[in-house]
């Protein structure tokens, strides 16, 4: 029967990862795909990573399943990273979480406990999002519409036309909103805004879905669940989707949570033992290792500020990027005003760049960018900073 399949789609980003693997130039950029890269151009292991599998290798007593839901302390460090120490939500055991693979695999945890338990149909994601959104959402069963975001002449935010279009939500839908450093724009709502767009989805009875991989790469640990808590303050009832990928450089140990918010602790546990038995289905319950490692890091004092350190070295040598970037294209004498790259959080530029020009690098150059124009400012070192400039200084 195989043989009635068709080939399926490349994914864009991980399409173009097998592309630049396959390039044989020395001097190739990759600038496509959202991986923390430092100074040499490594995705090295965090040192509290190390020393947390240091200590479990020790420790360690047996390889047994884990429930459902995976490692107590890891779902509650996950919640006090989420809404901070001595919160509310967590006092008043409102919250609930599952570890999960990934936050891809929150993702679709959640999308699946909308559709069949809340009976939801459409969740709203701004346009443009990551592209996998539409993916795992599509597949759980949901309707994807989308809500405007980008105003790609100021390269920010278009706020008014945001909420002029979140005004067609209605209740009982679910929209998505990025916690963080927003992928693919760089582009995060002000306190203000998150202000307005909690009370604003409060009013329509939506249920807000976070999708929280960033956090650490925008402001701060703390600084960057700002939104998120905003909503928390305005919204009784919420899904927050959180990755662990990013932020402790643990991309292929897969962890990430999926967490609930109730309005009070008999309905979280209701509510959550429909996760559970999603889950059960799915997968039946989480691999150890990478969840391990965290709760070992975020439960321990020294390793949790030192985490905090390595956390901050990564995001400030991504900000020095996108500084040393905009200021290259200047020396170079390339028109135009890329001034708002500095001002784009998280790993990624929203840079404008057409498809012809992205095709151009590529070819060209060397130089690997998404289709859409988004670049991957943790890929730019130092080093590669000049040939990268002198290129785009040839194709725009
Ligand atoms: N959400 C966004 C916005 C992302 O950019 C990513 C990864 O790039 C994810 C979710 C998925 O994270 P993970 O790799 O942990 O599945
Ligand atoms: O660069 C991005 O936006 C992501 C990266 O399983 C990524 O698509 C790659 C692989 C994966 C999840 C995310």
């Amino acid at each position: 029967m195989f043989e009635q399949v068709s080939m399926a789609p490349a994914d864009p980003i991980l399409g173009l990862t097998d592309a630049f693997k396959k390039d044989s130039r020395e001097d190739k950029i990759n600038l496509g795909v959202g991986i923390y890269k430092n100074e040499m151009g490594q995705t090295p292991i965090l040192a509290t990573v190390k020393e947390a599998e240091k200590r479990l290798l020790a420790e360690e007593t047996t390889k047994s399943y884990l429930t459902i839901e995976g490692i107590a302390a890891f779902g509650e460090a996950v919640q006090t990273l989420l809404f901070g120490q001595d919160a509310e939500i967590i006092e008043s055991k409102r919250a609930r979480t599952a570890q999960v693979p990934g936050g891809t695999g929150a993702l679709r945890t959640g999308a699946d406990f909308a559709v069949k338990k809340l009976g939801i149909k459409k969740i709203w994601v701004s346009n443009p999002t990551w592209a996998n959104h539409g993916n795992v959402f599509k597949t759980s069963g949901l309707e994807v519409v989308t809500y405007d975001y980008y105003n790609a002449e100021t390269k920010d935010l278009d706020f008014d036309a945001m909420l002029a279009s979140l005004q067609s939500v209605e209740a009982g839908d679910m929209v998505l909103f990025h916690g963080c450093c927003h992928n693919p724009t760089g582009i995060d709502p002000t306190q203000e805004q998150w202000e307005i767009l909690a009370k604003l989805i409060a009013e329509t009875g939506a249920i807000p879905f976070f999708d929280f991989a960033y956090q650490g790469f925008g402001k701060g640990v703390q600084e960057d669940a700002q939104g998120l808590r905003v909503f928390a303050e305005h919204n009784t009832e919420l899904l927050i989707a959180n990755s662990f990928s990013k932020n402790f450089g643990l991309y292929n140990e897969r962890v990430g949570g999926i967490t609930l918010v109730a309005k009070d602790s008999d309905i979280a546990d209701a509510a959550f033992s429909q996760i559970k038995a999603g889950i059960r289905s799915n997968y039946s319950n989480p691999p150890a290792h990478g969840a391990a490692v965290v709760a070992t890091i975020l439960n321990d004092k020294a390793l949790y500020a030192q985490w905090e350190e390595e956390v901050a070295v990564m995001r400030n040598r991504i900000q020095e990027m996108r500084d040393l970037f905009v200021a290259t294209l200047k020396e170079k004498g390339v028109e135009g005003d890329f001034s708002f790259i500095s001002r784009q959080l998280g790993m990624f530029s929203f840079s404008g760049l057409t498809v012809e020009q992205v095709n151009t690098l590529k070819e060209e150059f060397g130089v690997y960018i998404v289709g859409s124009g988004r670049i991957s400012v943790a890929g730019m070192t130092k080093n590669n900073m000049q040939p990268l400039c002198d290129a785009l200084a040839k194709v725009i």
